[in-house]
């Protein structure tokens, strides 16, 4: 790795102990309380956390899961109490921060470190050939930005990246400037998230989103959680499945890992209510895939329950589906003992899933990075839609799918017009609404988007929120991309390495976050919508951190109207109103009449969705079962599979802490998780230091500075954290169909230093 990007030190004071029995208990609750008073202090903080997904608060900006409706005084989690710390803390980025700090000796601290260093309070440019960021006015900063917009020879040179963090009203007014500018490179964090997802289930039952509410979690009698950590990343879902064991119901687990909180979880509420909080076990069965066997592993459990397929719903795959035979003979193709043998999976938990799974009266199937981030990411989803199609799970109470999304308004971003392949009825509406000309030509997602800057075929890259630098897959390479750019450009509460690494000039608008106060024309507050479709009003409470802070709608506003002064768009009214927002997002989306009203009912609205009613939206109005192939991957001498994953101090690339409490890892992140038997047969040690190298197409790509953990892990797998690992995963590796880097399988090898 070139240590120009990242620094890449052998990491002092690592510490490695047994993985944690429970999740939760009097160490989360302490835990959250530290951050938050690390960051704000006693008073700020405790008052913060009381304001997490309150009906007049601000929605917790960690993860997307959903808030239950009758919420109890205090809604939030460990690690969203985090993410609202890291927020509203009182440390700041000033102009005398970045006149003390060169962009090169930024560059050379940790992420951890830049990301401490608190909230960005001023509007700052890079010039050509300069090393510090500098103040700019907005004014100056807007003009800069729409020179050099008009100076390109075509708006498709233009790339514009969305994280999921954006409010509805920021992203629908985002996605409508971009298009009136005249472009569709609207790629997003989605693209490297659930893309796999979205486009899986489209394809299958007519709708790109999952198919349970909330609710259904308490009249679920089984629930499979396949490839998802939430312990530490959906938290307030253990609440969820905790409540579903009491209720009775079986949950199996589906994961290279023993995580943490899938194996007991103790409510941190119950510790502070009774002190005395007991462990509920989670999962009944674990089932410890190989990474990137799961196709094998549900075939097999599929398999084996239909030796008997008396359970099989046949009134509903006839009336409700189409593709069954298919289904079945591929099914047949396939021996029950080579699935097993791919799946890494002993036959007896096997035999237990399925026979779970026969009884089920009504199953849900989660799922999140452990099956998306694969060559067969959409394959796999359409497995798993297989599987619950097969006993009739979908469509119906307790039942259904659930992928679990991650960024808080990742979902809904999607919904207003995030989308690089948008549809004709949308653009139609956009046009006939605003009398604009929104192109056709569809844009680039984020690994075309990193390509095309790299080629030299786009030259501005803009970032509504975002990491674009840690967050992608082939760092350097990104690195070179965003380095090829005319002008780079962030809207950003909190500094990242994405500002670091940038264009011939670079701008940074410093934004207000979730948990602040928003006056324009009067209070404002925003929606969000949740993992399963409910759309529902944030409001911050805090003082802003600095008085320089422009919304995020604001600041479209004005690059709109710096770029195209002749819009015909009333930019300054919807910057002003976010009703009036709202009310061209109900005139363009489907599913949002009335919004300004139903939204200010205290818990939302839910979008239309006729799959979770078992009308199918697909072109045939029925779902599909789907007939897949399974990925043979064999490996060569010394080769092992690496996953890439979040430890319990990390918000995706931001950086909290450095501990993995979980896990049992502490102070240090430059580790690699590896079985045991692999570390003794490759001939190394326990705490040794390693580079990590891929090889893919020919390539060399490494990473030096890893150090060996033993850990429960299937042989021929390892685990690493991102963003360190992701200079190993090659642009080029990504999903058949939906594009996502294959950040769950990256074939690597391991060299003694
Ligand atoms: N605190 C916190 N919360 C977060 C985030 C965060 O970084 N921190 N990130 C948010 C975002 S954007 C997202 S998308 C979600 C991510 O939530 P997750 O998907 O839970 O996140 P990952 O850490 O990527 O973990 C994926 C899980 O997949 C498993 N896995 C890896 N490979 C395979 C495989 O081949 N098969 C199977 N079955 N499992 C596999 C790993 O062991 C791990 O348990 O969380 C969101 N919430
Ligand atoms: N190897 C590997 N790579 C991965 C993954 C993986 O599992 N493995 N996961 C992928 C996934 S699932 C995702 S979603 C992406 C995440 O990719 P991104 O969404 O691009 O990254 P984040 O780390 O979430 O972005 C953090 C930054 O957002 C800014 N920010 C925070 N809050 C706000 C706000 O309210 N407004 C604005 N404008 N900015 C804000 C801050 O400046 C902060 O530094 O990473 C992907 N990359
Ligand atoms: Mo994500």
């Amino acid at each position: 790795m070139k240590d120009d990007v990242m620094p890449t030190d052998k990491e002092a004071g690592l510490k490695t102990g047994e993985p944690k029995a429970a999740a939760g208990g009097t160490p989360a609750v302490l835990s959250t309380f530290k951050h938050a008073i690390d960051q704000m202090g006693v008073v700020r903080g405790t008052k913060a956390l009381l304001k997490v997904n309150q009906q007049d608060g601000f929605d917790c900006p960690g993860c997307a899961w959903p808030d239950p409706k009758h919420r109890s005084m205090v809604e939030f989690c460990e690690n969203g109490a985090k993410a609202v710390a890291d927020e509203a803390t009182t440390r700041r980025v000033s102009p005398s921060f970045f006149a003390q700090h060169s962009i090169e000796d930024l560059l050379g601290q940790t992420d951890h470190w830049l990301n401490k260093q608190g909230r960005i309070t001023h509007p700052m440019i890079v010039r050509e050939g300069g090393t510090h960021y500098e103040p700019i006015s907005w004014d100056d900063a807007f003009a800069h930005l729409a020179d050099t917009l008009n100076g390109l020879d075509s708006p498709n040179e233009a790339i514009f990246y969305t994280s999921g963090r954006t409010s509805n009203e920021a992203a629908f007014m985002y996605q409508l400037f971009v298009r009136e500018y005249g472009t569709n490179n609207l790629p997003d964090c989605s693209n490297m998230c659930h893309e796999s997802s979205g486009v899986g289930l489209s394809e299958v039952i007519g709708i790109g989103k999952g198919t349970v509410l909330l609710e259904d979690f308490d009249k679920a009698d089984v629930i499979f959680v396949i490839g998802q950590n939430p312990g530490t990343n959906h938290p307030r879902m253990l609440t969820a499945l905790q409540s579903a064991k009491r209720n009775g119901a079986k949950i199996v687990s589906i994961n290279p890992l023993r995580e943490t909180g899938l194996v007991g979880f103790v409510h941190p509420q119950e510790v502070v209510n009774t002190a005395l909080g007991k462990a509920t076990p989670i999962a009944d069965v674990f089932l410890q895939v190989r990474v990137g066997g799961d196709q094998a592993l549900l075939k097999a459990i599929m398999k084996v329950m239909l030796e008997d397929d008396s359970f099989v719903d046949t009134d509903f795959v006839s009336d409700f589906t189409e593709g069954y035979e298919a289904f079945r003979e591929n099914l047949d193709s396939f021996e029950l003992a080579d699935l097993i043998e791919q799946s890494g999976c002993a036959e007896e938990d096997i035999r237990a899933a399925a026979k779970i799974a026969r009884e089920a009266k009504a199953m849900i199937a989660c799922w999140a990075m452990g099956i998306t981030q694969h060559k067969n990411g959409v394959a796999n989803v359409q497995e798993v839609v297989n599987f619950l199609l097969l006993g009739g799970h979908m469509g119906r109470e307790g039942a259904g799918a659930c992928p679990v999304r991650g960024h808080s308004n990742v979902q809904g971003d999607r919904t207003v017009g995030i989308v690089e392949r948008p549809k004709e009825a949308f653009l139609k509406a956009l046009d006939d609404h605003f009398g604009i000309n929104a192109p056709r030509e569809h844009g680039y997602d984020t690994v075309h988007a990193i390509k095309a800057m790299h080629d030299g075929d786009a030259k501005v890259f803009f970032g509504m929120g975002g990491n674009f630098l840690s967050a992608t897959p082939d760092t350097d390479y990104t690195a070179e991309a965003l380095r090829n750019c005319d002008l780079t450009v962030h809207v950003s509460t909190k500094l990242n390495r994405a500002h670091l690494v940038h264009g011939k000039s670079a701008l940074i608008f410093p934004c207000l976050g979730r948990t602040e106060i928003d006056i324009q024309n009067g209070p404002q507050f925003v929606t969000v919508e949740n993992s399963m479709g409910i759309v529902h009003a944030s409001k911050g409470h805090k003082k802003p951190a600095s008085e320089h802070l422009l919304s995020e709608p604001r600041i479209v506003a004005r690059m709109a109207r710096a770029t195209m002064p002749d819009s015909p768009v009333d930019w300054e009214g919807m910057a002003g109103s976010y009703d009036k927002a709202r009310d061209a997002i109900a005139a363009c989306v489907a599913g949002f009449e009335d919004y300004n009203d139903k939204v200010r009912s205290p818990n939302g609205f839910e979008l239309p969705n006729g799959p979770r009613y078992r009308r199918f939206t697909t072109p045939s109005g029925k779902a599909h079962f789907t007939a897949h192939d399974v990925p043979e991957n064999p490996l060569k001498d010394g080769e092992l599979i690496m996953m890439t994953m979040r430890s319990h101090d990390q918000y995706n690339t931001t950086i909290y802490g450095l501990d993995d409490r979980y896990r049992g890892v502490y102070n240090g992140r430059r580790v690699v998780l590896m079985n045991p038997t692999d570390i003794k047969e490759q001939g190394l040690k326990e705490g040794q230091n390693v580079d990590l190298v891929s090889h893919y197409d020919g390539q060399e790509r490494r990473a030096p500075n890893f150090t060996v953990v033993p850990y429960d892990i299937p042989t021929r797998c390892i685990g690493t954290y991102f963003p360190e690992a992701n200079v190993l995963i090659p642009v080029d590796s990504y999903a058949d169909r939906s594009n996502t880097p294959t950040s769950k399988f990256v074939i690597v090898t391991v060299a003694p230093e």
